[in-house]
């Protein structure tokens, strides 16, 4: 009956948690932002900005090239063109493990457009980057630009 399912809607939004204020970004706090994320809740822009800020300081120390070393007992995984597609993402981690000191990550651009998730995906990949910058690394692919994006996104 309609009326159920709008009673079962209800119940389900009241059991909705909020995410917690960012305040460091830890395993914990982004765990919580990927079930949140999974979810279908829209973080608030507070939150976004924290991190982009975050990033922008960071990556505005980078040069063009990044060596990175695999040490022994360490695997890599070089993944590609994401393409807004957030539960691919997930299922990639369900398979290959969440990012850790010992199970690294290339995410080789092409991170948005295509897909209906972009905001989510950017927005899981930049915590994962931020937790972990030396194991998760995310390259800009030809995607990450305002006049493709304004095209495909
Ligand atoms: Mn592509």
């Amino acid at each position: 009956m309609p009326g159920d399912k709008i009673r079962r809607d209800a119940n389900k939004s009241l059991k909705k948690q909020p995410l917690s204020d960012i305040k460091n970004i830890n395993e914990k706090w982004v765990a919580e932002l990927s079930d949140f994320l999974k979810e279908k809740n829209k973080v608030n822009k507070q939150t976004v900005l924290f991190m982009i800020e975050k990033m922008r300081s960071r990556y505005e120390t980078f040069k063009t090239l990044t060596n990175i070393e695999i040490q022994k007992g360490q695997k890599l995984n070089l993944i590609g063109d994401i393409h807004g597609q957030f539960y691919d993402l997930l299922k990639i981690f369900l398979i290959n493990g969440k990012p850790s000191a010992t199970n690294l990550y290339i995410f080789n651009g092409d991170f948005v457009d295509r897909g209906s998730y972009s905001v989510e995906v950017m927005i899981c990949l930049m915590a994962y980057n931020l937790l972990y910058p030396n194991y998760v690394f995310l390259n800009r692919g030809n995607h990450e630009c305002e006049e493709v994006t304004t095209l495909y996104g």
